[in-house]
C-alpha cells in the first residue's frame, strides 16, 4: 500500500477512535455497564460448557475440552468494527450490531468433540443459535479453520432478564496454534510483500498438514476405543 494510504488511514482511524472515547467518557456509566453483561454472559456460557466437560468425564472418562479462553472485545477493536462497517458510534450500536463484543473459545483435541459440544450446546433450551459459520467444513482462504457459533443467552439481574450475545469459537489445538502464528504475521508490520507472500503460501500448506494430523489423530483415538470396546465385550 502506498504510504499516503497508510498515513490517511491511520488519520481516519485516529479520529474514530477519537469520537468512540468521547462516546464512551460521555456515556461511561452505560458502556461499563454493557460490558459487565457481556461478561455476565461469558460466564454463563463458560459454565455450560464446563459442565459438559465435568459429565463428559464422569460418564466416559474423558475431557472433550483441553482449554477455555474469554476475551473481551477492546476498545479499538469496538471502534475499528464500527469503523469498517460504518455503523453509528454509540451504546445502542454496539449492542444491536456487534456479535462478538463477548468471545469464548473453546479448543479440543479432536474435531469430532467440536461438534459434539456444538450441538450439545445449541440443544440446550436457553440458547438461541442466531448465526453459524463452519470455517472447518469451509476453511477460510487463509487456511483458517474453526467453528464459530453467535448465540444468544439470558443473564438474570436484581429485576431484569436480558438476552446478550457470545460468539463462541470452537476448534482443534492444532487449528488454535495454526492461527495464534497466522494471527502474528497480520500484525507483521516490517515484512517486505515478498516475504508475506511466501509465508502466506506456508501457512496455508500447513493448514492443510494439520488438519490432516487431526483427522489421523482422530482415527487413532477411535480404533483405541473400538478395541477398549470390542476387549469389554469379550470379557
Ligand atoms: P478479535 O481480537 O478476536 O476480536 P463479521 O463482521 O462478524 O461478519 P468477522 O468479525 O471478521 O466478520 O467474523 P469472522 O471472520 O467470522 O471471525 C472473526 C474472528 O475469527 C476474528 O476475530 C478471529 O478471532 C477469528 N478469525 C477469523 N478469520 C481468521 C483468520 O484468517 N486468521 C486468524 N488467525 N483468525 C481469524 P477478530 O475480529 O480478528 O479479532
Amino acid at each position: 500500500m502506498a504510504i499516503f494510504d497508510e498515513v490517511k488511514n491511520q488519520l481516519v482511524k485516529d479520529v474514530i477512535t477519537e469520537d468512540f472515547m468521547k462516546m464512551v467518557q460521555q456515556n461511561i456509566m452505560s458502556f461499563n455497564r454493557l460490558m459487565a453483561y457481556y461478561r455476565c454472559a461469558m460466564m454463563e456460557v463458560e459454565t455450560k460448557f464446563k459442565v459438559l466437560n465435568e459429565q463428559f468425564s464422569i460418564q466416559y472418562d474423558r475431557n472433550p475440552i483441553e482449554t477455555i479462553k474469554t476475551r473481551l472485545k477492546s476498545m479499538d477493536s469496538i471502534a475499528g468494527k464500527l469503523r469498517r462497517k460504518n455503523l453509528p458510534v454509540n451504546i445502542e450500536s454496539i449492542e444491536k450490531n456487534l456479535n462478538d463484543v463477548a468471545g469464548i473459545r473453546i479448543i479440543c483435541s479432536f474435531p469430532e468433540d467440536i461438534y459434539m459440544l456444538s450441538d450439545c450446546l445449541l440443544q440446550q433450551d436457553d440458547v438461541t443459535l442466531i448465526e453459524k459459520r463452519d470455517y472447518i467444513k469451509n476453511p477460510k482462504p487463509s487456511g483458517y479453520r474453526s467453528l464459530h457459533l453467535i448465540v444468544e443467552i439470558p443473564i438474570f439481574l436484581e429485576n431484569e432478564k436480558r438476552f446478550m450475545r457470545t460468539e463462541v469459537q470452537l476448534r482443534t489445538i492444532a487449528m488454535d496454534f495454526w492461527a495464534s502464528l497466522e494471527h502474528k504475521l497480520r500484525y507483521k508490520k516490517n515484512i517486505s510483500d515478498e516475504e508475506s507472500e511466501y509465508l502466506s503460501r506456508e501457512l496455508i500448506e500447513c493448514a492443510e498438514i494439520s488438519a490432516q494430523l487431526d483427522q489421523r489423530m482422530e482415527n487413532i483415538r477411535n480404533r483405541m476405543t473400538k478395541a477398549d470396546t470390542n476387549g469389554e465385550a469379550k470379557d
